[in-house]
């Protein structure tokens, strides 16, 4: 039993290892688990993903692969223990499974034909290994016992192994075990060696603004910086492992309700007059206190001047963005129109954008949470209506629109910190893009609104640092924050979860005073 179970977890390891290896040569999104798990996510439920979001954040992807590695193994294990000489049930499970893989790999957007092949390919030597196994734990049958009126005394399915065979058959697995880890790392290292654009993006030339930014910011206190660094900024998309296109094969095409549909490729991009701008990026999944949010310089191209080429038609009230790997995003069209200066950047503080951040070229648009406006790899605009196409998580039960809500939070000091009395240094962030903040206030326990003090810069697509010296005396308290936006309007103390359209409510913390 537990050596039909090894060889079935042994069969699957081999299936992916070998499916890993044969992608490095296609894409790696066509390998069997990379297709599989893809398909996952986009059948996610919105509740998964919530739930997936705030457990694990950014690993949200280690942890989907932990959960498929673990599911595969149980499954393994069941077509190891019911695989037989004579009835090839598990080889039927690997087949159906196979199939699965397939469907998943060439319906991946971006997918082609031949995407087919990790996966049978990754199957077939499952297949093969598990009944090649399996025939050693089956020994042949016995022509005279087994004929008709033969002995019957001593089935074939309680029969124990021999020890000799044991030893042959764990070496065989073993051995077996070994190559596919080798084969899946290997599978890996070769796809990283043949399609990472690390060295593209190493000679992407950022281009110089027409304009510059004020970076003087008011930070410190322990307060977070105004800027976040590329390597502290969160992530969030639906991508397994994120797209690689290099700069050259990348084009951006404008289409859809336009008069003058057109397909811009980067050598031409970078012919326009490039600008800069701090925006602060919001994650609509960003729990009240929650850290889904950050704050970059982007350098890139203006997206109003790149549909004013195309002319669209006064009836489109969308434009529907399109990455390389199928994630849609549905913006109205006045925020990519207005004054407001919504960028397809190609930068994050001055570097190329990190590949996870969108390489080479991706849409920031000041006021809007990133799922109806950010789209990362982008490849197509389609100029449309909001009744006629739909959005990525549109169909998956988040409202269409998405305009940022006034928020504010509590860095300094920690929840559930302990401090000394007396002036303690309280402070945070206040968003409300592109309103900008007007205030903030914050409250001890249930004592009444103390008026903050905001630090520069004041801009209103960016948060707004906010300190406030606290006279703390000893004892429990509890520390509440609220903004006021650049409109005059509070910020919701209604608590409500981030779906459909972003959380609201108060960030509050527990402190002891000593
Ligand atoms: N291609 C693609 N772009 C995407 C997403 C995605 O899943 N795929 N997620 C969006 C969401 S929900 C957010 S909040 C922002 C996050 O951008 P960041 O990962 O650079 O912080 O990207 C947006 N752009
Ligand atoms: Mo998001």
């Amino acid at each position: 039993m537990a050596l039909r179970a090894l060889n079935g977890v042994v069969a699957a390891a081999v299936t992916i290892g070998v499916g890993q290896l044969v992608a490095a040569l296609f894409d790696r999104a066509a390998s069997p688990l990379y297709a599989v798990g893809s398909a996952v996510i986009d059948l996610t439920p919105k509740d998964v993903r919530e739930f997936a979001i705030s457990t694990f954040g950014t690993g949200d992807k280690v942890a989907l692969l932990v959960g498929i590695g673990i599911i595969v193994a149980v499954l393994a294990v069941i077509a190891g223990v019911i695989e037989r000489r004579s009835r090839s049930w598990g080889s039927a499970m690997f087949a159906a499974f196979g199939i699965l893989g397939v469907a998943a790999a060439v319906t991946r957007p971006g997918g082609g034909a031949d995407w087919f092949v990790p996966t049978v390919v990754g199957v077939v030597a499952g297949i093969v290994f598990l009944q090649w196994m399996a025939r050693r734990l089956d020994p042949a049958p016995d022509p005279i016992r087994d004929a008709p009126g033969g002995s019957t005394d001593e089935p074939v399915h309680t029969q124990t192994v021999p020890t000799t065979d044991r030893r042959a058959f764990l070496i065989g697995a073993g051995t077996a075990g070994a190559g596919a880890v080798i084969a899946g790392v290997g599978g890996v290292a070769l796809d990283h060696r043949l399609n990472d654009v690390g060295r593209d993006r190493a000679d992407f030339v950022v281009p110089d603004a027409t304009n510059s930014v004020d970076t003087a910011a008011d930070g410190g206190d322990g307060l977070p910086s105004f800027i976040t660094s590329n390597s502290d900024f969160y992530r969030i998309d639906t991508a397994l492992s994120p797209p690689q296109i290099t700069s050259g094969a990348w084009s951006l095409r404008v289409h859809g309700m336009v008069d003058r549909e057109f397909e811009i490729d980067m050598a031409q991009l970078r012919r326009m007059p490039a600008i800069e701008k701090m925006v602060t990026l919001t994650c609509v999944s960003n729990e009240v206190g929650g850290t889904l949010i950050g704050n970059a310089t982007w350098t890139g191209y203006r997206v109003r001047d790149l549909l004013a080429r195309a002319g669209p038609s006064p009836d489109a009230d969308m434009v529907l963005s399109r990455s390389s790997d199928g994630f849609t995003a549905g913006t109205p069209i006045e925020a990519f129109t207005d004054d407001r200066d919504s960028i397809l950047a190609v930068a994050m503080n001055g570097a190329p954008l990190p590949v996870e951040h969108g390489y080479p070229a991706r849409l920031v648009v000041p006021g809007l949470y990133g799922y109806v406006s950010a789209t990362k790899w982008v490849t197509s605009l389609e100029v449309t209506r909001f009744d006629r196409a739909k959005a990525y998580w549109s169909t998956r039960g988040w409202s269409e629109k998405g305009p940022i809500k006034t928020s504010s939070r509590i860095d300094v000091p920690r929840d559930l910190a302990d401090v000394r009395a007396g002036r303690v240094m309280v402070g945070g962030v206040a968003w409300a893009q592109p309103r900008g903040i007007n205030a903030v206030q914050v409250r001890v326990d249930d004592g009444a609104w103390r008026t903050a003090t905001l630090r520069a810069p004041d801009l209103v697509d960016t948060w707004r640092l906010w300190s406030w010296e606290w006279d703390a005396a000893p004892g429990d308290h509890v520390l509440t924050v609220r903004a006021i936006d650049g409109e005059g309007r509070q910020q919701s103390a209604v608590e409500s979860r981030p779906d459909p359209d972003g959380a609201t409510g108060l960030h509050s913390i527990s402190v002891t005073v000593r």
